[in-house]
């Protein structure tokens, strides 16, 4: 019997009625539809490298609804200071700040992977984030890859490096067919990173200053090239630091284009005193949603761009968002047994693959859906809260929401533009007035909320709030088309696709 995917219980029981707009569809079809990030898609994606990312939950922001990732932390020392970070805790170039990962061996390390790939098999992609620089490490890191590509020959190997080492070490990421590496670059102009990076420490000698920064930028820059040239695809993280390299991430963005980049992340700082960072005890500000998706918006056009990153811990496990580490602890993962099982996981990724394709189609619906009706000329851009557990679809209650998904819905397209985190409404099976006026302060820039269900007292008071409320359950941008083309249209409501459950 085919395993069921994840979240069971909503996606086998979706079904999708196809309405009479289903013979639109073949006419309104571009082709060509990747499944990779949301924004800016300058080029065609081949099959090839479609497949390469596809079940890759970073790469592709569509996979990451379905895939998960997980990390081991087996790397501990690092060779640069971010001031962004303090050693207490994990790298924080792909980590929120202030989380502390327990460090594993590489035997322990691939223990733990092949127990996590047997009890999540939709579990994809095994990455290396820290908790320092994996590459300061690289006997650790290349041990863990090599024990696990040996005995789990269907998970995909992942790399994050701040890129000091790389060029040392393209032949052997190669070698080992680990795919996808991520590269921290948040500056090209060594006068900006000065104001990031303290020092660097580089063949046995700490550079401090400009001096370091030039030679950490070089190293960055040709590590990439040589990623290109080795055909690793490589994504960029670029952690925007305000008022110091908020204006220079376009620069960078078309610096890593130039080299071959496939992604480009821009993260926000996280910075608080609490952290103990340089940026944290001296006041240093993150940028505010709006700040991030303005210049995330500027460079996107140029090239991919990764808008649904949710700054892992070093040993995150689950999908992105849902952290599970806690359920594979180290005392835990090694009383159980590695009960990985290549066909059982195969067989779980086709029954992921169909309900992907079921959206798919939900969403070629909407999409020729809205072709059909008339907008009114001035129709606006509007941003729109999700709640959603996960499979890319509305389904969970505004009050187990612990964050929303935000889209921008215009005449043409819903698109995922970022995540917002909020309390949760619900404590205890209670409302709490002062989390509503916390969630209605994050999303007021939204038009409207689509979840599964809300109950009268939040409806109301988000109503007086001028958010409009959509109760509804099925693909996310099908419903959010359904939302925008009865708002806005000429005419009466869409027949664009129904999803039902
Ligand atoms: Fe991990 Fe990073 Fe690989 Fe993903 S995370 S090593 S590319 S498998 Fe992903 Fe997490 Fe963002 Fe990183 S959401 S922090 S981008
Ligand atoms: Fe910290 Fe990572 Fe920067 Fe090293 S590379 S200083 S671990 S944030």
């Amino acid at each position: 019997m085919t395993p069921p995917p994840p979240n069971a219980t909503a996606e086998s029981t979706l079904d999708i009625t196809l309405t009479k707009t289903q013979t639109k569809v073949k006419a309104a079809k571009k082709g060509g539809s990747c499944g990779c990030s949301t924004s800016g898609q300058p080029q065609e994606m081949d099959d090839k490298l479609r497949s390469r990312i596809e079940n890759h939950p970073c790469y592709s922001e569509e996979a990451h609804h379905h895939y998960a990732r997980m990390h081991v932390a087996v790397a501990p020392a690092c060779n640069i200071q971010c001031n962004y970070c303090n050693r207490k805790y994990d790298c924080a170039n792909e980590s929120r700040p202030g989380v502390v990962s327990e460090l594993l061996t590489p035997e322990e390390a691939a223990h733990k992977a092949l127990v996590v790939a047997g009890k999540i098999p939709q579990m994809s992609v095994l990455g290396i984030a820290g908790p320092g620089d994996p590459l300061a490490n690289p006997e650790k890191t290349f041990r863990t890859f090599e024990l696990v590509a040996e005995q789990a020959p269907d998970i995909k190997l992942c790399l994050s490096t701040n890129g000091l080492m790389l060029p040392d070490y393209v032949d052997r990421i190669k070698a080992l067919n680990i795919d996808h590496v991520t590269i921290t670059i948040n500056m090209v102009d060594p006068a900006v990173g000065e104001k990031i990076y303290p020092w660097v420490h580089y063949r046995r000698r700490r550079y401090r200053g400009i001096d370091g920064v030039k030679i950490l930028h070089e190293r960055q820059m040709e590590g990439l090239q040589a990623l290109q040239a080795a055909d690793v695809l490589c994504k960029v993280n670029s952690v925007l630091v305000p008022g110091i390299n908020d204006e220079h991430l376009p620069e960078v963005n078309a610096a890593i284009r130039e080299r071959g980049a496939f992604l480009h992340n821009i993260m926000p700082l996280i910075s608080a005193p609490e952290h103990g960072t340089y940026f944290g005890l001296n006041g240093q500000p993150g940028p505010t949603p709006k700040e991030l998706k303005a210049v995330q918006d500027s460079c996107s056009g140029n090239m991919k761009l990764m808008r649904h990153c949710r700054q892992c811990r070093a040993d995150a496990v689950g999908l992105l968002g849902e952290d599970r580490s806690q359920e594979f602890t180290k005392e835990k993962f090694m009383e159980m047994s590695a009960d990985y099982d290549l066909q059982t996981r195969q067989a779980v990724h086709v029954g992921i693959q169909q309900f992907k394709n079921k959206v798919k189609a939900a969403k070629e619906l909407a999409s020729a859906g809205a072709q059909t009706v008339e907008t009114r000329p001035d129709s606006p851009k509007v941003l729109v809260a999700v709640a959603s557990k996960g499979g890319g679809l509305v389904n969970q209650h505004f009050g187990h929401a612990k964050e929303f998904m935000i889209y921008e819905v215009d005449a043409a397209e819903a698109k995922f533009i970022g995540h917002r985190k909020i309390a949760d409404y619900c404590q205890g099976g209670y409302g709490e007035e002062a989390a509503l006026d916390g969630i209605l302060q994050t999303i007021e820039d939204c038009q409207a909320i689509l979840a599964m269900k809300i109950g009268p007292c939040p409806q109301k008071a988000i109503k007086a709030a001028g958010i409009e409320v959509v109760e509804d359950y099925g693909v996310i941008e099908a419903i959010a088309r359904k939302y925008y083309d009865q708002a806005f249209s000429t005419q009466s409501a869409t027949d664009a696709a129904t999803v039902i459950a």
